[in-house]
């Protein structure tokens, strides 16, 4: 008779391509299988990410923003990771993962429109700050209902095989489901990957564990071995790698796609290790809960910004200068379009209640009546002047 004790198992190893001084880690093996222009446009992309973070939660605690929520030290993950995907590959986002929109092409004016929810928001302005999305490339509105996200990854995933059978001279294309570890004690989890196991559906799931789900750490959250151990339990092909390490990220993400098309698709698992330097969102204040030590270690000791300039550096294709002036022209930039967006318009009124279904119902134009009526009576409490066309948008 014997008994399986996890604590006696080896865990599982965590895939590196570079180590924090970014030096190869296996001299034997070649140089990443990237451009050089690419790993510029990767590099700027996570500064782009850093800098928009800095300035928006500010503009939080100025009283210009409702509420903000910062990827600090988890941009390689989402710009790494996005980097292997094509614009037609689907992809479903927790909401740390704004790096996942800037590297596919998501403009600041795109996401500046967002935060300030004004016409140009290709939501209308009907959701919270970070909640973006965009038609195409193929990228479903941020779920922040945790995990919510995972169960339709699944079934576009299947549907996409359904799909790549019935036109199979079609390029194939995946889904990329990205959730935090957190998300992952969800039931719904449980679900989407047992089904995409089953099914076998092609989806790579991508969990940034960066150690905590606001206040609770890891050691409170599960007793197993992260969140790769659970995709061995689904029969789905896992790998751990390092989030810090760009590389590591992007060539495990390319391969996971690979496998994910393989034999008419099947999910993989990717278990991306990080710290979440920042408090969770612009709502929490981090040092209640944990020391403001462990966090000034994490970010002496590593990040994935400092570590691909390292790397540049050692390639010869950076330095301070550059560093620099391309540090002055992304806040620039940022700064321009904050101030253009935070002057628009926000949409006509009317559009809080329309888009649900194909046309408003009784109970919606019962509701807007009464909306202007109250407008109507109590003018000097309503400032409508933001909204385009006033009392007219109702
Ligand atoms: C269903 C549900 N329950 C609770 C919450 C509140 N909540 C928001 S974020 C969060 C923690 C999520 O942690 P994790 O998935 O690890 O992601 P991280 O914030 O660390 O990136 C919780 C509990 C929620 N949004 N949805």
């Amino acid at each position: 008779m014997s008994f399986v004790n996890p604590q006696e198992s080896a865990s599982i190893p965590t895939y590196r391509v570079m180590d924090s001084d970014g030096v190869l880690v296996d001299k034997s093996r070649g140089r990443p299988d990237v451009s050089n222009e690419e790993v510029l446009t990767w590099y700027k992309n996570m500064l782009t990410v850093s800098i928009m973070d800095v300035v928006m939660f500010e503009a939080q605690r100025q009283g210009r923003l409702s509420f903000y929520m910062v990827s600090a030290g988890e941009e390689g993950i989402s710009v790494g990771s996005a980097a292997a995907l094509t614009p037609d590959d689907v992809v479903f986002a927790q909401y740390r993962e704004t790096g996942v929109f800037q590297q596919r092409g998501f403009t600041l004016k795109n996401f500046m429109s967002q935060l300030f929810a004004n016409v140009n928001d290709s939501g209308r302005g009907r959701n919270m700050p970070v909640h973006y999305g965009c038609d195409y490339p193929r990228t479903h509105t941020i779920s922040s209902t945790l995990a919510t996200q995972i169960p339709h990854a699944s079934g576009a995933a299947y549907a996409l095989k359904l799909q790549a059978l019935q036109n199979p001279d079609k390029p194939p294309s995946i889904v990329t489901c990205y959730f935090g570890e957190g998300a992952a004690s969800e039931g719904d989890f449980h679900a989407g990957l047992n089904i995409a196991a089953t099914r076998s559906c092609p989806v790579v799931f991508i969990c940034r564990n960066n150690g905590y789900a606001i206040s609770t750490p890891t050691l409170e959250q599960y007793r197993g071995d992260g969140i790769a151990s659970r995709g061995v339990g689904y029969g789905i092909e896992t790998i751990r790698v390092d989030g810090n390490d760009i590389f590591a990220v992007y060539e495990s993400m390319r391969e996971a796609r690979r496998r994910a098309l393989e034999k008419g698709g099947k999910p993989v698992l990717i278990e991306a290790m990080s710290y979440r330097v920042s408090h969770h969102s612009t709502s929490d204040d981090s040092f209640a809960y944990r020391a403001r030590v462990e966090v000034e270690d994490w970010k002496r000791r590593d990040n994935p910004i400092i570590r691909l300039r390292k790397w540049l550096e050692h390639e010869g294709l950076w330095n301070e200068d550059l560093e620099r002036e391309t540090r002055e022209s992304i806040r620039k930039e940022v700064l321009r379009e904050f101030g253009e967006a935070e002057r628009e318009k926000k949409p006509p009124l009317r559009e809080a209640f329309e888009g649900v279904y194909e046309e408003v119902t009784e109970e919606a134009r019962e509701q807007m009546n009464e909306l202007k009526r109250i407008l109507e009576t109590y003018p000097e409490e309503y400032d409508l002047r933001p909204y385009e066309g006033g009392i007219k948008g109702l």
